[in-house]
Parts: C-alpha cells; sequence; structure tokens
C-alpha cells in the first residue's frame, strides 16, 4: 500500500480532534460528534487502526434513539462555540442529541470496517459487528415508517441540515415557504469562526430554526412531525445512501442475521431502488427530488443528481449520460464534482454547499462511478480532490474555481478521505 505525502497530518488530524473514542468534525466549529462525519471517519480509521474505527461508531450509537433514529448531532460533552446547542433541541435522550437525523451512511461505514476486521484479524470484530448491525438495522426500520409513510420508496427530509448539504439550491423554493419567525432567540456562532459570506444567510438560518421551534412543539414525535412539516422533500441523495447501506447490510445479514432479517432487508432494498428509479430524467441526466409538499420536481442541479450511482446498477445508455453530464460540470473547473455547476442560475463557488466541493462527496461519487463501471473517471475526480487537499490543507471544503481550501481547516473527514481515496 502506498504512503501519502500527508499521511502523517491525516491522521494527526484525526487524533488532534479525537474526543475519547469518537471525533469532532473540526475544533471549535463543530464540537460534538455529528452523524455522516463519524461514518466517514470511521471509514478513515479503518484503513489503520479498526478498534478505533469501531470506537465511532459504537459511540454514535450511544446517541440512537429508542425509535431507531440516528440523530444528526450526539452532545457527549458540552460546549459554547455551536448554535443551536441542547437546550434549543430539548429532546429527551439520555445523552442529549438533535432531534433530526443525517445521511445513513452508517451501514456502508459498518460493512468497511467489519471487512478490515476480517483482513486484519481483530479478534473481537465479529461481537462488535453483531451489536452494531442491529443498531443499523433499527435505524433503517425507521427511516421507512417514519420518512416514507407513504410508501414512494423515496425517503424524506424534514430540515435541510438532515440533508448534510444546509443551504443547497436544492432547498431554495421549498424552504421559501418556511416562516422566518422563531420562538428561539438565535444566536449563531458559525460566523464567528468562518468568513459569513461563505456560509449559510441569516433568512436561512430563521428558516432553520423555526423547523427546529416546530418540531420540538411536536415533542419530536415521528408521525406529529411528518403531519406538521412545513418543509417536506423526497431527496435522491439521502435515498440513494440508504439503498446502498441497505445493500451493504444485507451482505453482513449473511453473517449475522435472521431468515426474516434477510427477506425484511431484500424487501427494504426492492422498495428503495424502485422509488429511486423513478426519480432519473433523462433529459437532465441525472436524478431530481421529489417537493411532497408542491408535488413538483426539484430539477434545480446539484451534487444530490449523482449520488444514487452508489446504489443502482445502471445500462450502458444511462451510464454514459451521466458521465458525459459530470464531466460537464468538471468542465472548466480546477477541482469538482461542484455542488453546483458553473452553468446554474445559484452557483456561488464559495458559499458553503451551492457550488463548493467537498471531499466526501467526491467519495461517494467516485464509488458509484466504479461500481458501475467508470473507473477512469473516478480515478480522476479522486485524483483531484487529493491535489486539492495537499495544495491547499484538510479543509472543509474547496473552491471549484481555483482550488482554494474553505471553511473550517482541520477537518476530519476532510483527513479521512484523504487516505482513501488517494489509495
Ligand atoms: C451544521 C459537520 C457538518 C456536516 C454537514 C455540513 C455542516 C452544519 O457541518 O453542517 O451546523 O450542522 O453541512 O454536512 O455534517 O461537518
Amino acid at each position: 500500500m502506498n504512503t501519502l505525502p500527508k499521511e502523517e497530518a491525516a491522521r494527526a488530524i484525526l487524533a488532534r480532534n479525537d474526543r475519547g473514542g469518537y471525533t469532532v468534525p473540526t475544533d471549535r466549529l463543530y464540537p460534538f460528534q455529528w452523524n455522516w462525519d463519524s461514518a466517514f471517519v470511521a471509514m478513515g480509521f479503518a484503513l489503520f487502526d479498526v478498534d478505533r474505527a469501531y470506537r465511532e461508531l459504537e459511540r454514535l450509537i450511544e446517541g440512537q434513539w429508542d425509535d431507531g433514529m440516528i440523530p444528526h448531532i450526539v452532545f457527549h460533552a458540552p460546549s459554547d462555540t455551536y448554535f443551536p446547542g441542547p437546550d434549543v433541541w430539548g429532546t429527551r435522550h439520555r445523552i442529549p442529541t438533535s432531534g433530526i437525523t443525517q445521511p445513513p451512511v452508517f451501514g456502508m461505514a459498518l460493512r468497511h470496517v467489519h471487512e478490515a476486521a476480517l483482513a486484519t484479524g481483530e479478534a473481537a470484530a465479529t461481537e462488535r459487528t453483531r451489536v452494531l448491525f442491529q443498531a443499523a438495522l433499527r435505524s433503517h426500520r425507521w427511516w421507512l415508517t417514519a420518512r416514507d409513510p407513504e410508501g414512494l420508496g423515496l425517503v424524506s427530509i424534514l430540515h435541510p441540515w438532515e440533508s448534510g448539504s444546509d443551504n443547497s439550491p436544492a432547498w431554495d423554493e421549498a424552504l421559501a415557504r418556511v416562516p422566518t419567525t422563531t420562538t428561539t432567540t438565535i444566536r449563531r456562532k458559525d460566523t464567528g469562526h468562518v468568513d459569513a459570506s461563505m456560509r449559510p444567510r441569516d433568512e436561512d438560518y430563521q428558516r432553520f430554526i423555526h423547523l427546529v421551534d416546530t418540531y420540538r412543539d411536536c415533542g419530536w414525535d415521528p408521525k406529529r412531525q411528518w403531519a406538521a412539516a412545513p418543509f417536506k422533500v423526497a431527496d435522491v441523495q439521502m435515498t440513494g445512501i440508504l439503498a446502498r447501506a441497505t445493500a451493504d447490510l444485507m451482505h453482513l445479514a449473511e453473517t449475522f442475521g435472521t431468515d426474516e432479517e434477510k427477506v425484511e432487508l431484500t424487501r427494504m432494498h426492492g422498495r428503495l431502488l424502485d422509488g429511486l428509479s423513478s426519480r432519473w430524467r433523462p433529459e437532465l441526466s441525472r436524478f431530481v427530488n421529489l417537493d411532497l409538499i408542491s408535488g413538483h420536481d426539484v430539477e434545480t442541479p446539484t451534487q444530490a443528481g449523482f449520488i444514487p450511482l452508489v446504489a443502482l446498477t445502471f445500462d450502458d445508455g444511462q451510464r454514459s449520460a451521466i458521465v458525459a453530464e459530470i464531466e460537464r460540470w468538471l468542465d472548466g473547473m480546477v477541482v469538482g464534482v461542484p455542488s453546483a455547476p458553473s452553468f446554474s442560475p445559484s452557483f456561488e463557488p464559495k458559499r458553503y454547499w451551492r457550488g463548493p466541493v467537498w471531499a466526501v462527496i467526491n467519495w461517494l461519487i467516485s464509488d458509484g462511478l466504479r461500481l458501475n463501471g467508470s473507473a477512469d473517471l473516478a480515478r480522476r475526480i479522486e485524483q483531484s480532490t487529493v491535489r486539492a487537499i495537499e495544495t491547499s490543507g484538510f479543509c472543509e471544503y474547496f473552491d471549484p474555481t481555483t482550488g482554494e481550501g474553505l471553511g473550517g481547516d482541520t477537518f476530519s473527514w476532510t483527513a479521512a478521505a484523504y487516505m482513501a481515496l488517494g489509495r
């Protein structure tokens, strides 16, 4: 295995962001454990420390709710450098957590860590995987009951933060219907850590907090939230990741599942693949979200339209169409894949999820391209990500037009992605 020029630095970031078996995304800006960050970080740890990789997932599961939801933030220890903290969420788990979730990369990470454990002969692997497999299965059941009660084969987000792509232009229309009034006083901390012009706007935060107030008033009950939600979007990025994680759980179920669980997972998988396939738009060469409040497709181009690659097997026509579309988005960029393409009116190359490149998104897209037989493009995306990190540092995200590193620095998932994509 090659050693990368910045391998030591990447490991040092993970060590520095370790708070005792879990990793914060970066110091100060994000001082708690975030759900999908930790799943990617666990896959990074699996490359050199399998025990620590399991710990990351185990600590995340300490925050899992009785109904199966894995929250987007677990507040293991207090910090006053982030808003909104536990008092705003007002949830009732024994460890304070947020009340919403994030993309379920967990199941993908679990398979990954388990396979690394088998390869290195980690003694306790079987028992640790068995426990985490059950946690993952419970969370997938939560997804399908709480977030697809109508049986569309697509899971919905009730808050942009759940998507992991907070201020994506994909939410503009749906979010504009959410009032800016809040009962919680907004005290942003993020703009004290990084440049406000690169962050979501104040108005976005008002709507984000309006949603938190609404769901807290529902007592965080999934049925009441579903009924009250002023924002409800069936998300192809979320559904793609869930479908892929379900396939990974099916694989683990061969060893860890009962016959009933195998059947259950196979049904879930089939339902998600059907739902996802229905969102392909040949005229756009990508997948599109469905706004459940308006009933309309969300055609705004964002990276999410390519994420179903991780779950679906494309025919030749679809594959060459999606590859050509990704190439078009890369055209003229120093580093891709941008979270919104430069030809889109919403493109802002430095503002968070409205154009910048995220290493973990490239991780998913290149993984999906490889699964679909497009290894050349996958390799190019991986190499340009690794180059951007080597040139600009382990930043939160990158300006696609210049390669400049932006947002928080010494970022955990960027360090994990560097190690994974560089190999
Ligand atoms: C927030 C931690 C998180 C990521 C999200 C990203 C951002 C901000 O940071 O969220 O306040 O939750 O959008 O994907 O998990 O890195």
